[in-house]
């Protein structure tokens, strides 16, 4: 039977959004949503606000990207909305679950010239997988529960909706929608067991396995298939940590002798980009693994591309019943390719520099950190290190901003994997650069008792565009920061605490320091600017 309900706009939405699993908002206020806190308030519903619209959007990036539930960002009209755009943006590449309601000039004087009066509709309907105006109170409901649908089914992404001020602030009654739920798609039976026909017979299979590995709850079946088939394992965004480090088939270091070296390349939850020389493997084939049809790659043409439910697609590999070639000798000698980069990593990591090398910040860090804290980075060469140098034992604890690449993300992310995950450590690893974005929002996290530790690699520059600009041009413009600058009183000033670390043999007492602190706590590392992450392409 459904449930009828009565109330404003807000609380109509409200009831939808609770019964959807959405659990909390992250917003900017403005008058044109008072509703939906109205609603909120009154019911203890959790608001959690901030100093800019993106990092409320890409705060409810955190919780989807983490929890694998929708996020909610609930933002004004006009600028509310388009000051969340590269959020959404994000949200769209990463195929995360965000829902984002807008408030919109009255409808019923519209072309009058209200305040902040603009149809966000021909913005946002290119980032998200549905973009819709409620022009009536009642439907609000229908709407909330068909656009969390939306985002939640494969593949995921980002949907927005905005009422005009009269259909939020009015009075209804309506239907409370039940969860519609996602129905499992199911992979094409013949596509799988080419696929695993080829893997089981190649002699030197790789996978790699992506983002919607994890939001897709396939974590385990990868494990299965992968052990089942013996194939290393690669990874990237929210894969890494799939399998623990320590797991015979889990490589990190390796890449390039094993792709390199490979016959069959099967890459899973994680589109052919850049990250992945866009699908060119040399002379191997390529298996693609997607949630669905809609992630094929069009600009290369997969052996086999098997798109639907990835649990069911990895389990069925698992199963898998026909002949297997022996890759013993293979996955031994990428593991001599993978031990000789992890030795090299760790003379780098414990160097005894002077200025500090950013390898000596993650090495101290990787003691620092316990094996489910949440690690979030926010730059680029450093940002960059993080990934060569941070081993997530877990999944679901490596936040980066994903193919978008879009600096700002830190503060928002940390607010959302705060709120996911009240006891684990929480750190954000952000570039000098990257700090100018967002670290306004340490007023919000102080304010909302919110603790975080940020580490920041200062070098003063932007060094990924820095150096690029050197090699390219032999000489730089637009790439210069203030060096030394003290991000750290920025921190203490807005009622967190932090220091500046000079000398490598300060940075353990210092990152004990901010963990135990409680509060907002920026170290601020000064860097090596010379030091430029090692890397093919440059442009970024
Ligand atoms: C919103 C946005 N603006 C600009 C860029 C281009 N960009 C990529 S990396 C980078 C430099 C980052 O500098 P910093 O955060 O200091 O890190 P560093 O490279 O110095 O370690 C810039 C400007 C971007 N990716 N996103
Ligand atoms: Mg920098």
């Amino acid at each position: 039977m459904t449930e009828r309900i009565e109330g404003h706009g807000g609380e109509l939405a409200l009831a939808a959004l609770r019964a959807h699993g959405v659990r909390e908002m992250f917003t900017l206020s403005g008058g044109h949503v008072f509703p939906l806190y109205d609603a909120a308030h009154k019911t203890d519903f959790p608001i959690y606000d901030v100093r800019h619209e993106q990092s409320a959007v890409f705060a409810a990036e955190a919780v989807a990207k983490l929890q694998r539930r929708p996020g909610l960002a609930v933002l004004t009209a006009g600028p509310g909305v388009t000051n969340g755009i590269s959020g959404m943006t994000s949200a769209f590449f990463n195929a995360s679950p965000v829902l984002v309601l807008g408030g919109r000039a009255p409808a019923f004087r519209w072309g009058s010239g209200s305040l902040q009066e603009m149809d966000h509709l021909p913005l946002v309907a290119p980032v998200t997988k549905h973009a819709e105006t409620v022009f009536s109170t009642d439907d609000i409901p229908r709407a909330v529960g068909a656009a969390l649908t939306a985002a939640l089914t494969p593949h995921r992404g980002p949907v927005f909706l905005d009422f005009p001020l009269e259909t939020v602030f009015s009075v209804a009654d309506a239907d409370l929608p039940t969860p519609a739920g996602v129905d499992a798609v199911e992979p094409d039976p013949d596509e799988v067991s080419r696929a695993a026909t080829l893997i089981a017979g190649a002699q030197r299979p790789v996978i790699i396995a992506g983002s919607d590995v994890y939001a897709g709850n396939a974590v385990a079946a990868l494990r299965e298939a992968a052990e089942a088939l013996q194939v290393p394992v690669f990874t990237n965004g929210m894969g890494r940590g799939s399998l623990p480090p320590e797991h015979p088939l889990a490589f990190a270091k390796a890449r390039r002798a094993a792709l390199s070296g490979a016959d069959v390349v099967v890459v899973v939850g994680t589109p052919l980009d850049f990250r992945l020389s866009f699908g060119d493997f040399g002379d191997a084939k390529v298996v693609h693994i997607v949630d669905a049809p809609s992630q094929r790659a069009t600009h290369v043409q997969p052996a086999v591309a098997p798109a639907g439910d990835l649990r069911l697609i990895l389990s069925a590999l698992a199963d898998h019943a026909g002949d297997r070639a022996d890759h013993a000798d293979w996955i031994a000698d990428l593991r001599v390719a993978e031990d000789a980069a992890k030795a090299r990593d760790a003379a780098e990591m414990a160097a005894e520099t002077d200025p500090i090398r950013p390898a000596r910040i993650y090495g101290e860090l990787r003691r620092a950190l316990a094996p489910d804290a949440i690690t979030i980075g926010d730059g680029g060469d450093f940002v960059s290190y993080a990934g060569r140098y941070l081993e997530p034992s877990q999944p679901g604890t490596w936040l980066d901003p994903g193919p978008y690449g879009c600096l700002g993300t830190g503060l928002g992310y940390a607010m959302g994997a705060r709120v996911s995950h009240p006891d684990r450590q929480i750190c954000v690893l952000m570039g000098d650069g990257a700090a100018g974005f967002s670290l306004m929002d340490v007023e919000s996290l102080v304010r909302q008792k919110l603790p975080v530790v940020i580490v920041v690699g200062n070098n003063g520059i932007w060094g990924l565009e820095k150096h690029p600009m050197r090699a390219m041009y032999g000489y730089d413009v637009a790439a210069d920061l203030q060096p030394e600058l003290r991000y750290d009183t920025v921190v203490s000033a807005l009622g967190g605490a932090g220091e500046t670390v000079a000398k490598a043999a300060d940075l353990a007492p210092a990152l004990q320091r901010a963990f135990d602190s409680g509060v907002p706590y920026l170290v601020n590392v000064l860097t090596d600017p010379t030091d430029a992450y090692p890397r093919s392409s440059n442009l970024a």
